[in-house]
């Protein structure tokens, strides 16, 4: 290879390499968020004191046959939480904040008793920590189930 020729493949190489780094950066940004009924996304929007939202998820979690939903935000640099935007017969109301992982949060809703209403699962980690919850919602507030290892990841 003459070095005219390893000049151009040498550009062309960094040409590549930037490329990649460009839409890797470029992928960080772009929030791939579900769509959901508009109306429980500004209910949240305007009722609840956030920074940024992280993810959210829409399920019906008290047996109404009405979807609520479950959104997990950044509250201040060091906090995230979530809380479920609940769409009753009469009204909308925002359940009390919980504290929710860092980072690669996951919201999933399953019936894990096979019984009553659907339980609501939240997962995620914080400086590779991983950690999950499992909530029922009773009594117009989310409870907590069980989990483990929350403490290290939200
Ligand atoms: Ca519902
Ligand atoms: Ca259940």
């Amino acid at each position: 290879m003459n070095n005219k020729k390893m000049i151009v493949v040498g550009i062309i190489t960094l040409f590549l390499i930037g490329n990649l780094i460009y839409s890797k950066e470029k992928n960080k940004e772009v929030v791939d968020l579900p769509n959901v009924d508009e109306e429980l996304l500004l209910f949240f929007q305007g009722n609840v004191d956030f920074e940024k939202i992280i993810n959210y998820s829409q399920g019906d979690i008290n047996e109404d046959n009405r979807e609520d939903l479950v959104v997990v935000y950044k509250k201040d640099n060091n906090n995230n939480h979530m809380v479920v935007v609940i769409n009753d017969k009469n009204n909308m109301y925002v359940t009390t904040p919980k504290p929710a992982p860092k980072e690669d949060v996951k919201i999933e809703f399953k019936n894990i008793d096979n019984k009553d209403n659907m339980e609501v699962i939240i997962s995620g980690s914080k400086n590779g920590n991983v950690g999950y919850g499992v909530y029922r919602f009773e009594n117009n507030e989310l409870i907590d189930l069980f989990g483990e290892g929350m403490e290290a990841c939200c």
